[in-house]
């Protein structure tokens, strides 16, 4: 009996404390803020050629939504540079100030999600859209991050309180109303988070010097991480290729 008593208890305690350290390791603004911070600049290319864009079949309210359209889960430019990566810094104890907004706004728009990647701090209060002629249904799925199903009237919106996204991870919306409709919150661990833009590139400013790690994250090419040096005052350029 007293055996498999502990073969319980062990694990149960070694979960809670996993939580206790993992709160203690909570990110931190620097007092009187970065000095001589580095920057990581660079660009995200897709290795190969890109396929063609998956074409979304819209078979449910087409005068509201719209006819068909390519999907925007994998967006490269001629250069091959991918739109949407996030590029994130999140080894990092203290750094700089939060410079995200304090309020984010997310909008359904012709049937699609605006933007397909937000990008966000956590505990942020902001607001769920429908710009359209029909409603939605608002659903998403996380691990214990911010999970919610609800309807969206036409025209209406809805007020995601303060304190509602409880920890940073990653967050996939989708409607059930309209199957085609996919996205993702991406809500950062540290502000060293970035998103890239058309042509891929991206830039992560006032580091403090520091070897770091440096993570991937893409909705279709998944995730992946590597090591950055960071010298005080100097730019480090990284290029970073992925695969399909
Ligand atoms: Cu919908």
């Amino acid at each position: 009996m007293q055996k498999v008593r502990w073969t319980i208890l062990i694990p149960i305690y070694l979960f809670i404390f996993g939580i206790n350290s993992a709160e203690a390791a909570k990110y931190a603004v620097m007092e009187g803020g970065v000095k001589n911070g580095g920057i990581v600049s660079g660009q995200v290319i897709l290795n190969g050629t890109a396929p063609p864009a998956r074409i979304l079949k819209i078979d449910e309210d087409v005068e509201a939504c719209g006819g068909d359209r390519p999907s925007k889960e994998l967006l490269v430019n001629k250069k091959g540079g991918i739109k949407n990566v996030v590029l994130s810094i999140e080894d990092i104890q203290s750094g700089k100030k939060w410079d995200f907004p304090n309020e984010f706004v997310y909008d359904q728009k012709k049937c699609a999600f605006v933007p397909h990647v937000l990008l966000i701090k956590p505990k942020v209060q902001g607001f769920v859209l429908n710009s359209d002629k029909v409603g939605h249904n608002f659903h998403t799925v996380s691990k214990g991050i911010y999970n919610i199903n609800r309807k969206i009237k036409a025209g209406a919106k809805m007020k995601v309180k303060k304190n509602k996204i409880r920890k940073a991870g990653v967050i996939r919306a989708k409607c059930d109303i309209h199957s085609w409709m996919k996205g993702w919150w991406f809500v950062a661990k540290t502000p060293y988070t970035v998103r890239t833009d058309e042509d891929g590139t991206f830039s992560i400013a006032n580091i403090p010097a520091g070897t770091y790690k440096l993570k991937v994250w893409h909705e279709k090419l998944g995730e992946s991480e590597q090591s950055v040096v960071v010298k005080a005052g100097i730019t480090t350029k990284i290029n970073i290729s992925l695969e399909l």
